[in-house]
């Protein structure tokens, strides 16, 4: 089989030709309602499905489209990457860290991921944007695990104490301090947790949790790239309030919020 690596140089030279980008600066992941506030940055002036290019398996989730827009803020070239995958669905930490290798071949430096989670403090609830300081992996696996990676990436041993960047992050709350830090725990899904498990969370100091972004952080990290993680918390995580939890809530928070995430985008791609 080809390497990760192989297969995400690949993909990023389709990229390339397919939306005449050489070399992008910054790429987002767009989480669960993070597309429609990103897409208000500015018009594409590409759009690649992402089920053509190499490597990419098709999202099965609802409100996941797979597709790479490609946008000009103002001469940053950005890469909005829609259609993330998860372990839970089947996926192997590898194709899951996949779209992020590939944009990070396609040049970019600095990798945004953005997720919807689920939050452990009541004083951070639903709407809530919260910038990721680092991360517990409950997944048990990595997109390190397999063969060592290749010349010219470092060692799979990769160094994670700087993986959600202090610069990014610094110049993230100078710019919007309205925002708080928290550490988002990684779980697998994709049953919610259980109140006990929540609990668990708690105490290991975790204060959001999440079925992604890990996996693409580490793999981001590993491949040189600067990482900046952003959560918008849909709902508070299980037994912190006396409500049930439901997929059809985390849309809605999602819609609600997309005018005030394309706003707080604008102010950070400047200071990326
Ligand atoms: I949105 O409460 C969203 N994603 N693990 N737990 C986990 N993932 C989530 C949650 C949650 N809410």
């Amino acid at each position: 089989m080809t390497n990760p690596y192989q297969l995400a140089t690949e993909a990023a030279d389709e990229l390339r030709v397919r939306s005449g980008v050489d070399a992008y600066d910054v790429a987002i992941v767009l989480g669960s309602g993070w597309k429609e506030g990103a897409l208000a940055l500015g018009t594409p002036f590409a759009e690649v499905a992402t089920g053509t290019l190499r490597g990419f398996v098709a999202p099965t989730v609802v409100g996941h489209a797979g597709q790479i827009f490609s946008i000009d803020v103002q001469g940053v070239k950005i890469a909005l990457v829609s259609g993330r995958v998860h372990l839970y669905e089947g996926n192997t930490a590898d194709q899951v860290a996949h779209p992020v290798r590939t944009v990070i071949a396609a040049g970019a430096k600095t990798v945004v991921l953005t997720n919807a989670c689920g939050g452990i403090d009541l004083t951070k609830g639903p709407g809530s944007v919260v910038v990721i300081k680092d991360h517990i992996n409950l997944t048990a696996t990595s997109p390190m695990e397999g063969a060592a990676p290749p010349a010219p990436y470092g060692s799979r041993f990769v160094d994670l104490t700087d993986l959600y960047s202090r610069r990014l992050r610094t110049a993230v709350l100078a710019t919007a301090p309205e925002l708080s830090e928290g550490v988002y725990a990684g779980f697998r899904g994709p049953h919610y947790e259980t109140p006990a498990e929540i609990a668990m969370a708690r105490t290991m100091g975790a204060t959001l949790v999440g079925m992604s972004t890990v996996l693409e952080a580490i793999a981001a990290r590993h491949m040189g790239a600067e990482v900046l993680g952003l959560s918008l918390v849909s709902n508070l995580a299980a037994g912190v309030a006396d409500a049930p939890l439901s997929h059809l809530e985390v849309l809605e928070a999602g819609q609600k919020a997309a005018a005030s995430l394309g706003e707080l985008l604008a102010r950070l791609i400047p200071v990326l």
